[in-house]
Parts: C-alpha cells; structure tokens; sequence
C-alpha cells in the first residue's frame, strides 16, 4: 500500500464516521421529540370556553354552566376567579385545578371518555352552592 492509498483511506474513514457520528447526534436531539409532540397535539380539533369563577349572595358560581365537545377535541377552559376561593375539578379526567384571584388559569385536556361530566368547584359547600355545569362529550 503506497502512502497515497493510505491517505485516501483514511479520509473515506473520517467522512463515514463523520456522517454516522451525525446520524446518532439527530436520532436523539430533544427537537425531534418535541416536533412530535406538537404534531399530535395539533391533529385534534381545539374547543375553547371561557369562563369566570365567583361567588354573590345567593351562591358560589362559574359563568358557564354547559360545554360541549366532540370525542377526541383538545378541550381548552380559561377560567379566571374574580371573587372567592374556588378550584376547577372534573373527577373522570382527573382534573382538580386551583384558580388564584384574578389570574386566568388555563385547563387543557383530551376528550377522551364520551358521557355527561360535571365541573364543579370542590371547597366546602361550593358545588352544593351552586358552582358546578356539565361537560357533554358526544361521539
Ligand atoms: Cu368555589
């Protein structure tokens, strides 16, 4: 083998290692795993609802008494808490969701079970006051 050969050898090497050493690097990068996630994410048609949460005298309340959805919609509540303490819970998609004072707290989940759900507000005597509605999700 003359020197020549020996060279050019060795440059086939390096730009083989080079371009699997590539390969790996992408097969793992965290982008990858992201750009996945978001293709999933945005296949499901988004439903969105806002509401308030609060209370006056004659009970604890949110704004919106009804959702409706399809099965597989990406479900999107913003609810903001104007008065009181309250939180956001729908035990079938356990979801239990504590609403600070005056900030908007977005809820975001997978209709995933079809039926009649109820939201309601889990601190003492709320639901039974009045703060609850009903997420139907239809096939
Ligand atoms: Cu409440």
């Amino acid at each position: 083998m003359n020197s020549r050969n020996t060279v050019l050898t060795l440059l086939i090497l390096v730009v083989i290692g080079g371009y699997f050493a590539l390969r790996s690097r992408q097969a793992v990068s965290p982008s990858g795993a992201n750009e996945t996630k978001a293709s999933v994410a945005s296949t499901a048609p988004v439903k969105e609802f806002s509401m308030t949460a609060y209370y006056d005298a004659k009970g604890k309340w949110y704004s919106l008494k009804e959702m409706s959805v399809k099965k597989g919609d990406l479900v999107r509540v913003k609810i903001t808490n104007t008065a009181g303490m309250h939180d956001f819970t729908i035990d079938e998609y356990g979801i239990k969701k504590e609403l600070p004072l005056n900030q908007e707290v977005v809820v975001e989940f997978i209709a995933d079970k079809v039926g009649s759900f109820v939201y309601y507000c889990s601190k003492p005597g709320h639901r039974a006051g009045g703060q609850w509605g009903t997420l139907t999700v239809s096939e």
